[in-house]
Order: structure tokens, then C-alpha cells, then sequence
């Protein structure tokens, strides 16, 4: 009798212990839930007083992404009166799709998205319009027929960032007294599609353009991780012997091309052999501008939460607000970088 009391005891704590754990997973302690595609649709607390939030992320590719979810999970907390419903859509617009249709089911007051591509968002973001639910996009970009679709955006000048880039080339090359010659230079691009790829490649090219005495060998698509920058940068260093400048769309595919090169038994740098530039400006990468390693690095901004509440803020209280927004960002060399290094968080 005893032993089954006990029995009954450890079974209920057990239970207990599951359905506060399940609880956890929903919601998370700081009362926000992160959503995954298995998941079922969650129900809101009821709690006038929170706005609900619903944020489509990308994936978790990059340190870049990393320190972007992060400022959108500290903008957006209990404490500051809102509820966060995170997505991580692991790389795949069909999630994305999927996510901003659950949060449209659960009726969050806005949706904000970071589309992975351009392509493809005219039919959920309707369906988006006729809930009335304003839609924030972040970061990326999205081609639609109509602009209408989307509230606002925030993010980047992709353009303007591969501009700088090759602006910084340019100015290099004529200091090393180099402007003559022939430059054989390799792309390292990111994901297919996205706005970042595109602009950085677009803003890059306009200035390559005047110059014929850049050849773009190639342009690989490395999906902005190490690991397959890694192995691209392998290749075309078997393919092509003389590589001058890799220009890389991402911090983390640098870091796989530093190895790649090096293992190669090449060196990087103003006195090596290849001359990297790179975009993002996390602080790993930074270190490696102020060591010589990286030639230039343009940032792009990730902290971009507070910039996507004040959109939020706006409509909350009928203020008015701008429908493109640009992120302050600068460009990093070896000769300003260690001004900013003890700042960079991320
Ligand atoms: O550069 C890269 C990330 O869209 C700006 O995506 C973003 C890019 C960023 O994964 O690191």
C-alpha cells in the first residue's frame, strides 16, 4: 500500500515536471514562444496590455544572423509590453510561407519578415492585407507587384555597401601603384536570390565595370556559411592559380576562404597573395582587418530591432513613419578599424 502511495506520488511530479517543461518550450520563461514548424498553432496569452509580435527569421547561418535575432528578442519583451513569437525557418522560404500564415491564423497584431528571397511573396502577403495585419519587412527585401503589400521596410543598402567595396578596391590598388594591372578577382555570393547578394553583387560590378583590367573569374554561390565557402574557395583555387581579390558577400564565408587559401599554402593580406574583402563586420572579422589579414570590411548593421519598434510605435499611435528605412553603417580598414573594435558586441 505503501510502495503504491510512492508509486502515485513520483507519477504525478513526473507529470508535473512534463506539462511545465511543455510550457517552457511554448512560451519560454520570459513569456515569449518560439515557434517551430512542428509545432502546432500556439495559443496568445491573454493579455490586452502586449502587443503580439510575430518575426519570420531566416535561419541561423551567419554571426550576422545571430546578433539580428538577438536585437529583436531584446526589443521585443514582456518588459517592454510586447509578445514575441519567434520562426526560424531554417533557410526555407516554404516555412517562411507557412509561419506568416500561422501567425495570420493566430491573429498577432504585426508580422515582421526577414524574406530569404526576393521572389515569391505576392500571394501571403494578400493574405496578410486582408487580415489587416501590417506586415514589417526586415533586412531583406521582397519583389512584389504591388508595394502596397508590405507596411515598411528595414535594412541595408545592399547596393551601396558592394559599391563601397569596390570604391575601396579601386582606391587600394592606385595607392599600390597597381591600377594598371590586370586583377583577376573571385566572388564568394550568398544565398541565390537575396537581397544581399544582389545588391552587393550589383553595387560591386558597377564599379568593376569601368575597369577593364578586372577580370571576374567567377561567381560562386556559398549560402553565406564557412563551410561551404570553404570548400568553394578550394575549387577555384585548383581551378584558377592566379587569384589577385576574392570578394566575399559575408564575415563567415571569409573565414572559410582564409582557410582555404592558407591551407593551400597561399597567404592573405596586404603582403600576401590575396587581397580579401569582406561585408558584415562582426567583431571576429574586424580583428582580422586590424591584423592585416582582411583589406576592407563593410558593415551591415543586424541591430536592427529598435529601428523595426519604432515602426510599430508609429502605427500604435497613428505617428507618421517612413516606408524604406536605411540602417547607419560605415566601412572598416586597417586604419580606422581599432577606434570601433571595443565597441562591436557581436
Ligand atoms: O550579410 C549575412 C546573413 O541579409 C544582410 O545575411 C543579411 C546577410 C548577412 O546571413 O551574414
Amino acid at each position: 500500500m505503501k510502495k503504491r502511495l510512492q508509486f502515485i506520488i513520483v507519477g504525478v511530479l513526473v507529470l508535473s515536471l512534463l506539462f511545465l517543461a511543455s510550457c517552457g518550450a511554448d512560451f519560454g520563461v520570459d513569456g515569449n514562444a518560439e515557434q517551430t514548424d512542428e509545432s502546432a498553432d500556439g495559443d496568445i496569452p491573454e493579455r490586452e496590455d502586449l502587443i503580439v509580435v510575430g518575426v519570420c527569421q531566416v535561419g541561423s547561418e551567419s554571426v550576422w544572423r545571430t546578433a539580428n535575432t538577438e536585437s529583436i528578442q531584446q526589443t521585443f519583451t514582456g518588459e517592454n509590453g510586447y509578445f514575441l513569437i519567434f520562426n526560424n525557418a531554417r533557410q526555407k522560404q516554404e516555412n517562411q510561407i507557412k509561419a506568416v500564415r500561422r501567425f495570420i491564423s493566430q491573429k498577432v497584431d504585426y508580422i515582421v519578415i526577414s524574406p530569404i528571397t526576393e521572389d515569391g511573396w505576392d500571394t501571403v502577403l494578400k493574405e496578410a492585407q486582408d487580415a489587416e495585419i501590417p506586415v514589417i519587412l526586415m533586412d531583406r527585401k521582397v519583389n512584389v507587384s504591388d508595394p502596397g503589400l508590405y507596411t515598411a521596410w528595414v535594412g541595408s543598402d545592399f547596393f551601396l555597401e558592394g559599391k563601397n567595396a569596390g570604391e575601396w578596391l579601386e582606391q587600394y590598388l592606385e595607392e599600390k601603384g597597381m591600377s594598371e594591372e590586370e586583377i583577376y578577382i573571385v566572388v564568394l555570393q550568398g544565398t541565390e536570390g537575396s537581397s544581399a547578394m544582389i545588391g552587393r553583387s550589383k553595387g560591386f560590378e558597377s564599379v568593376a565595370d569601368k575597369h577593364k583590367n578586372w577580370i571576374i573569374l567567377e561567381k560562386a554561390g556559398a549560402e553565406y556559411t564557412t563551410a561551404k565557402a570553404k570548400e568553394e574557395m578550394k575549387r577555384m583555387l585548383g581551378k584558377y592559380p592566379d587569384i589577385n581579390v576574392v570578394v566575399s558577400q559575408n564575415d563567415d564565408m571569409t573565414f572559410g576562404a582564409i582557410d582555404a587559401i592558407e591551407e593551400c599554402g597561399l597567404t592573405v593580406g596586404e603582403e600576401g597573395d590575396v587581397i580579401l574583402i569582406s561585408f558584415d563586420a562582426v567583431y571576429t572579422a574586424l580583428k582580422l582587418v586590424e591584423a592585416g589579414k582582411i583589406g576592407v570590411d563593410v558593415e551591415c548593421n543586424p541591430l536592427q530591432g529598435p529601428y523595426v519598434e519604432s515602426i510599430i510605435k508609429a502605427l500604435e499611435y497613428n505617428w507618421g513613419f517612413e516606408k524604406e528605412n536605411y540602417v547607419p553603417e560605415q566601412v572598416f580598414y586597417k586604419e580606422n578599424v581599432s577606434e570601433f573594435l571595443p565597441d562591436r558586441k557581436y
